[in-house]
C-alpha cells in the first residue's frame, strides 16, 4: 500500500539531501558529498519525510490525493532546514554603542574587562522580565525561520545569578513553545565572571558547580553545559571543574575554546568527550588531532571573526583535512556577532575559511545537527526524518553562498507545515506569508 502524502514538493531543480550515515558527521572528502538529486521530490506525511527521490520515481511511491498540498519547485534549490548549533538567542538590550569603541581599536576582551561587553548585556538581561525576554526571543526566532533556520541551539549566560539563569532558560523553553523554530537549550552560567565576584572568581565557579548546575538539572531546563574558556574570563582549571561536574550530572558538553588565546580548551573538550568545541581560531595542531580522534565537532563561527575584525580565521581547511567534523553557526549574540542569518555565515565561510559550497552546506545541515546531537532527527532529507526543508529561490546550490547579503528563502517547512511563504490557511498551516 502506498502511503498518502500530506505535502509533496516536486520538480525541484536541485534537491540537496545531505543524506549519508546518520551515525557519523561528514568528514574530510566526504564533505563534498551533498546527496544531490536533479528534478527531485520529497513527500511528507504528518511531520515526517516518507519519500525522497526524483519526481518520476516518487509518484510510484506515494499516493497524492486532492488533500495533498503540492508545491512545484521548478528552477529552485531545496535544502534540509538549516541548523544553527551555537546561538545566544535570549538577551536584554543591544550593544550598538560598542561599534565606535571597536573602530577606535578597543579589543573585545578589554571592553569586557571594563565592565562592558557581556556584562553590559547581563545588566540589561537581569532587568528584563521573563515575558520581555520571550517576546524578543520569539521575534529573533521568526527572523531565523524567515532566513531558513529550522533548529537552533540557545544558551543562557546573561543572568549569572541562579534566578536570572533560570529565567533565561525558562524563556528559551517558552520561545520554543511559541513559534516553529525548534530550540536545544544550553546552560552557560560560566559565561563571564559577574562584577560582584570580580575579586573571587573561584567562588563564582563554586556557585555554578554546587548550586546552579544541580538546580538546572533538577528542572530539566538544559541539555548541554558550556563555558567561556578564555584569557580574562574562565581559566582551563575552572573550565575543567565546571565541565566535569556537568558531565557527572549527565549534561552533554560544549566549550568556547581557543578563540583569542589558546588556553587548552579544545584539548579539554577531547579529553572529556564533549559534543563540540566552538570558535577555535587559535587551535594548536595537537588539539586538532585530539578532536579528530575523539570526533568532537568543531563549530566554527566566522561571523564573529568578521565582526570582531580579526585578521585570521579558524583553520577550517586544516581541521577538515585532519578528519575533524566541522559545523558552522552564527554565534548570534548582541556583542561579537549580532547576525542570526546563516546564509550570510555560509558566504563568509566560503570566502574566508576557504570552504567549498558543498562543505558549507553540510556544515549548516547534517554536521550542525551532529553538533547538537540531533542528527537522527534533523539535518538531512531522508525517509523517517522530521520534515524540515527550505525552498530557496536559487537555480543551484552554489548560488547560495554566492548571492551574499540577500535572503533567498522562498518557503520554509517545519515538521511538515509550511511556516514561511505559504498561503495562510488551515491546510498548509502557514503562519507567516510575507517577509
Ligand atoms: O555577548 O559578547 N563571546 N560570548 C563569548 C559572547 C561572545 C557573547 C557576547
Ligand atoms: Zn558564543
Amino acid at each position: 500500500m502506498k502511503k498518502r502524502a500530506d505535502l509533496l514538493i516536486r520538480n525541484v531543480g536541485q534537491m540537496v539531501t545531505c543524506a549519508g550515515n546518520s551515525q557519523q558527521p561528514k568528514l574530510a572528502e566526504y564533505m563534498q558529498d551533498i546527496g544531490l538529486i536533479e528534478d527531485g521530490a520529497v513527500a511528507v506525511a504528518g511531520d515526517k519525510i516518507i519519500a525522497a527521490d526524483t519526481t518520476n520515481n516518487i509518484l510510484n511511491q506515494v499516493e497524492v490525493t486532492s488533500d495533498t498540498v503540492v508545491v512545484d519547485a521548478s528552477g529552485k534549490t531545496v535544502l534540509p532546514g538549516l541548523v544553527d548549533p551555537h546561538t545566544h538567542l535570549v538577551f536584554g538590550g543591544s550593544r550598538e554603542h560598542e561599534l565606535e569603541l571597536k573602530l577606535k581599536g578597543v579589543p573585545y576582551l578589554d571592553i569586557l574587562a571594563g565592565g562592558g561587553g557581556i556584562l553590559n548585556t547581563v545588566r540589561a538581561t537581569r532587568k528584563a522580565s521573563k515575558e520581555e525576554l520571550v517576546e524578543s526571543g520569539v521575534k529573533y526566532a521568526w527572523q531565523m525561520l524567515m532566513q531558513g533556520t529550522t533548529t537552533a541551539e540557545a544558551k543562557s549566560g546573561y543572568g549569572l545569578t541562579i534566578e536570572d539563569e533560570l529565567k533565561q532558560l525558562e524563556a528559551i523553553k517558552e520561545i520554543g513553545d511559541n513559534q516553529p523554530l525548534e530550540l536545544v537549550p544550553t546552560f552557560l552560567g560560566a559565561h563571564a565572571i559577574p562584577e560582584d565576584y570580580k575579586e573571587q572568581p573561584d567562588k563564582y565557579v563554586e556557585l555554578v558547580v554546587t548550586e546552579m548546575l544541580p538546580e538546572v538539572k533538577a528542572r530539566g531546563l538544559a541539555e548541554f553545559c558550556d563555558i567561556f574558556c578564555e584569557d580574562k574570563v574562565f581559566t582551563l582549571e575552572q573550565s575543567r571543574r565546571v565541565l566535569e561536574a556537568a558531565k557527572n550530572l549527565g549534561f552533554k558538553l560544549k566549550i568556547h575554546a581557543d578563540e583569542i588565546v589558546a588556553l587548552g580548551g579544545s584539548q579539554l573538550a577531547a579529553e572529556l568527550g564533549a559534543t563540540s568545541a566552538d570558535h577555535l581560531l587559535v587551535i594548536p595542531d595537537e588539539a586538532i588531532s585530539m578532536m579528530a580522534e575523539q570526533q568532537v565537532v568543531a563549530i566554527v563561527l566566522p561571523g564573529t571573526t568578521f565582526n570582531l575584525r580579526e585578521d585570521h580565521y579558524a583553520p577550517a581547511r586544516r581541521m577538515i583535512g585532519a578528519g575533524v567534523p566541522v559545523a558552522l553557526a552564527t554565534d548570534f549574540n548582541p556583542g561579537s556577532c549580532p547576525t542570526n542569518n546563516l546564509q550570510l555565515i555560509m558566504t563568509i565561510a566560503s570566502l574566508y575559511l576557504g570552504m567549498t559550497p558543498a562543505e558549507v552546506i553540510n556544515s549548516v545541515t547534517i554536521n550542525a545537527a551532529h553538533a547538537i546531537d540531533r542528527a537522527s532527527i534533523v539535518g538531512s532529507i531522508e525517509v523517517g526524518k522530521q520534515a524540515d526543508m527550505v525552498i530557496f529561490d536559487a537555480p543551484n546550490y552554489r548560488y547560495l553562498p554566492y548571492r551574499f547579503g540577500t535572503n533567498l528563502v522562498e518557503k520554509v517547512i517545519k515538521k511538515g507545515k509550511i511556516v514561511v511563504g505559504g498561503k495562510n490557511n488551515a491546510k498548509t498551516g502557514a503562519v507567516r506569508t510575507e517577509f
